[in-house]
C-alpha cells in the first residue's frame, strides 16, 4: 500500500505544483479550475476520468458550468500520497 507523505514531504511535493492548496482540516489537496464554458470543463473531466481509471486513482470533484473544483487524497492511505501528486500533475497537463 502507498504511504502518505509527511507534512514536510507534502509541502516539498506541492512546491512543484501551481494553484494547488492544502485543504484545511483534512489531509488532502485541492484546486479550482476555470474553463471558457461547460463543454471545455466537461472535456477536461472526460480526459481526467479516463486517466483516473487507468491509474485506479479517482478525484473528488464538483462541477458547475465552467468550474471544476477538485480534491485529491488517497482514501486507502488516509492522506496525500505520490498518487495524488501524479494525478494533480496530469490534470495540470491536460
Ligand atoms: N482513489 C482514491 N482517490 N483513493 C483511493 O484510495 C482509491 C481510489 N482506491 N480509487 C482505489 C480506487 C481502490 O478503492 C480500488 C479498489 O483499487
Amino acid at each position: 500500500m502507498v504511504k502518505k507523505f509527511t507534512a514536510v514531504e507534502r509541502r516539498r511535493e506541492m512546491a512543484e505544483l501551481k494553484g494547488w492548496e492544502k485543504v484545511r482540516g483534512r489531509d488532502a489537496i485541492s484546486k479550482s479550475y476555470r474553463f471558457r464554458n461547460f463543454n471545455e470543463a466537461f472535456g477536461f473531466m472526460t480526459r481526467v476520468a479516463l486517466m483516473a481509471e487507468r491509474m485506479d486513482h479517482h478525484p473528488e470533484w464538483f462541477n458547475v458550468y465552467n468550474r471544476v473544483d477538485v480534491t485529491l487524497t488517497t482514501h486507502d492511505a488516509n492522506g496525500v500520497t505520490e498518487r495524488d501528486i501524479a494525478l494533480a500533475k496530469f490534470m495540470d497537463s491536460v
